[in-house]
């Protein structure tokens, strides 16, 4: 009794210290609750973070790789309270959702209490609140209570186009991590390069990895197999992919592995061309667009692809594995007759329903396997196999018809999630681009539930997620001025409570800290136009 008259007291006069303070709190994505108080709290060498349980452990040195990278010292850490502290504690996680933390600053100290994912976003706000005035780090007194709006809150990245190095990879894994993202859908192989070593496929690294061109053209200026023999690749050993598993496991970030099929697949073909429809031979492409050769839906397809999943299981803990099948032409499956038999023996309709056979038969390998499959929304035609996760690319219409019937979804429209289309009206003024035009307050503005389900139906979406695919981006350069300041607004569409979003106080108030930071990290960006900061 008389600790709740405490607690009651305590939150009073906690209230009417806040409410003094009109001043707003700067942390991106806008957290669902912030006030600030009076005074601030100082971080210097004697500081220590407290943190007594293994996960806070963990969080405590991720805090100090952040830190470092950005004021050149770490804290120690003890699991004793004393005076000046940072306290990170897992141990009363019942009290906030999975992600969700509850982050205090007064002027003696600071209080983080989640889970682990939700102390470390708490770390990840407490370091965008620290602010470098002379040589003091001063933290304002705040009282934040936040968690995320979407569960699923994600980065797709083709290196299939273009390759990127494991390190760049990292570097963006940083910044996802600072902005509360946390799923990297690494789309790994494609008609122009397969990336993943693959013990039992030498050569899909030897051959399917590389192709003899550099060609950036304009899209679907097609100039097919002019090649310069320049040797334009890579692929990412299976220890290099497990690093960055772990790298992104310790930023909360899970990495989910997308190997195509049956489409996108010309780059496997080169290698293997026995798996295709006899339309070979194959040349890895120097060139973009939709690609007619896709697998044949034989036997030895089937086991080519099992042993390459249970490779790339082995390597990714993710429950999830994407199988691409987006962009199938049927046009070889009509004129082979392996595929045509297939049809009949199996009393198929058409092409589509084979796709979907096709499918259905790598989802009960998965399934059988602990995973699940996740697909572009492509899969739906032919009808969806029972347990798959729709990623909804072509609009949101096949978002909504697969949340209608009951399948679970993530947004991904490329009316407002491509993030590889042009940042400016007039194309020319920018870069060369993919083609369409996506300027940030159309990423920031979309909300990924759409009207047209109700609140039921509302439950299977998952999340949002942004794509960029590279066919124009060769260099890590290019790279992060197509992602930021995009992927900074997409953090915002998937964490902050859609009443609390608003474009002009994001551009005006919280981007612009995100730019500098960035900027202080060695990342380039694109400088939002005037009118917009
Ligand atoms: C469509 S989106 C594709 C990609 C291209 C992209 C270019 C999707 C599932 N497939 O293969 O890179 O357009 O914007």
């Amino acid at each position: 009794m008389k600790k709740n008259l405490f607690l009651f007291l305590l939150i009073l006069v906690g209230r009417t210290t806040f409410a003094q303070q009109a001043d707003e709190v700067t942390i991106v994505p806008k957290p669902a609750f912030a006030e600030k108080g009076v005074g601030q709290f100082i971080i210097s060498q004697h500081t220590s973070i407290v943190a007594k349980e293994s996960d806070a452990q963990k969080v405590a040195g991720m805090f100090n790789y952040f830190f470092k990278k950005r004021y050149g010292f770490t804290l120690n850490i003890n699991n004793a309270a004393i005076a000046n502290t940072i306290v990170l504690n897992t141990s009363a996680s019942a009290k906030t959702s999975n992600e969700g933390y509850q982050l205090k600053v007064t002027n003696k100290g600071v209080n983080i209490v989640g889970n682990r994912a939700g102390v470390f976003y708490g770390v990840q706000s407490l370091l965008q609140l620290i602010q470098q005035k002379d040589k003091q780090l001063l933290v304002p007194v705040v009282n934040i209570n936040d968690e995320p709006n979407f569960s699923y809150r994600g980065l797709m990245l083709d290196v299939g186009r273009h390759f990127f190095d494991a390190n760049e990879i990292k570097k963006i894994l940083d910044v996802m991590a600072s902005l509360k993202l946390n799923t990297l859908h690494w789309h790994l192989t494609d008609d122009q390069g397969w990336r993943l070593e693959i013990k039992k496929y030498p050569k899909l690294t030897t051959i399917s990895a590389w192709r003899d061109s550099t060609i950036i053209g304009q899209y679907y200026d097609f100039k097919p197999f002019i090649y310069d023999g320049k040797k334009s690749g890579g692929f990412y050993t299976q220890e290099q992919a497990r690093e960055i598993v772990k790298y992104a496991t310790e930023r909360n970030i899970e990495v989910i592995p997308e190997i195509e099929m049956p489409g996108h697949c010309t780059a496997v073909l080169t290698a293997y061309p026995e798996l295709g429809n006899g339309t070979g031979p194959y040349k890895v492409p120097g060139y973009w667009g939709v690609h007619n050769t896709i697998y044949n839906p034989g036997e030895p397809t089937f086991q080519f692809l099992q042993d390459v999943l249970t490779e790339v299981m082995a390597i990714f803990p993710s429950k999830y594995i994407h199988i691409g099948g987006d962009e199938v032409p049927k046009d070889e499956w009509k004129t082979s007759a392996l595929a045509q038999k297939i049809i009949h023996e199996n009393k198929l309709k058409d092409e589509h329903e084979l796709q979907s056979w096709f499918i259905n038969r790598i989802e009960k390998f998965l399934n059988k396997n602990g995973k699940s499959l996740i697909g572009w929304d492509e899969i739906l035609e032919g009808g969806l196999t029972p347990n798959a996760t729709v990623m909804s690319w072509r609009g949101e219409a096949g978002g909504i018809q697969a949340a209608k019937e009951g399948h679970n979804v993530i947004m991904s429209p490329n009316s407002n999630m491509y993030i590889d289309h042009a940042q400016a009206k007039d194309a020319k003024t920018e870069p060369l681009a993919i083609g369409g035009f996506l300027p940030l307050d159309v990423v920031y503005n979309y909300n990924p539930r759409p009207a047209a389900l109700d609140a039921d139906q509302q439950k299977h979406i998952l999340g949002v997620q942004a794509n960029m695919w590279t066919e124009y981006i060769s260099t890590n350069n290019k790279l992060e001025y197509m992602l930021f300041p995009r992927a900074i607004a997409l953090a915002e569409v998937g964490w902050t409570k859609t009443e609390n979003k608003n474009y002009e106080d994001f551009t005006s108030k919280r981007l612009p800290l995100v730019l500098e930071s960035i900027e202080k990290s060695g990342i380039n960006y694109r400088i939002p136009e005037a009118n917009v900061i």
